[in-house]
């Protein structure tokens, strides 16, 4: 069994999507960020960077944070949705760092500014709009002729990306500017693990259709 430490934030979603996608069972613990039970002192023992998500698996004992870190686990643990074959591999490794070392941050930091707090520095609305929209100029360029970000099947990369393009109201991007992460978006959004991923740990939430 995997303990998912968890909240409804794009992070927490790839973790919760990924489970259910490889069929892994796991059972849900709720961290509200927004009171702060990230630093609480039970959870900074799994998780030393304080952010979620984070999971434990029984199994071992081991538990481990970091978004990407978890897909690449839980990957390996399953057998799926990371390809054997080398080339697809490396695909799906590239566009992996990309999300967490670019679209996740930027889009992230897009958020505080544009829809949380509006108004307060122009600078950095302006800077992070124009770094959201390269973002999705890149990712729309990707998935031309292509039906997954990485590879011709659905991988990891998939699933770490999905989340963050699902928050495309609180970056200000209108999705009809590009057509094929739009169509990857929605195609995505009907399968059962997304749905049901997108629900975890707030079974009200619903998935944002343009
Ligand atoms: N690089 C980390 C980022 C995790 C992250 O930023 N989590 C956010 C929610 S999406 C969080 O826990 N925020 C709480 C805080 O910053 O105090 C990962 O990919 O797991």
């Amino acid at each position: 069994m995997i303990k998912l430490y968890t909240w409804g934030t794009p992070n927490g979603r790839k973790i919760s999507i990924m489970l259910e996608e490889v069929a892994l069972p796991y059972k849900v613990v709720p961290i509200d960020i927004s009171k702060g039970e990230q630093f609480e002192p039970g959870f900074l023992a799994i998780n030393p960077n304080n952010k979620i998500p984070a999971i434990i698996d029984d199994e071992t004992g081991q538990s481990f944070f970091e978004s990407g870190a978890i897909l690449l686990y839980l990957a390996e643990k399953s057998g799926q949705l990371l390809p054997d074959d080398a080339n697809d591999k490396w695909q799906v490794m590239q566009w992996l760092m990309w999300q967490v070392a670019g679209q996740g941050p930027m889009l992230g930091q897009a958020h505080h500014y544009i829809h949380f707090n509006p108004g307060k520095s122009e600078y950095a609305e302006k800077r992070y709009l124009l770094e959201a929209k390269r973002l999705y100029g890149v990712l729309d360029k990707q998935l031309e002729g292509k039906r997954f970000v990485a590879t011709d099947e659905l991988t990891i990369a998939d699933i770490a990306v999905w989340p963050w393009v699902s928050r495309y109201q609180f970056h200000k991007i209108d999705m009809a500017e590009f057509s094929h992460v739009l169509e990857w978006y929605l195609r995505l959004a009907k399968r059962p693990a997304f749905q049901a991923g997108y629900r975890i740990p707030d079974a009200n939430q619903e998935i944002a259709i343009p």
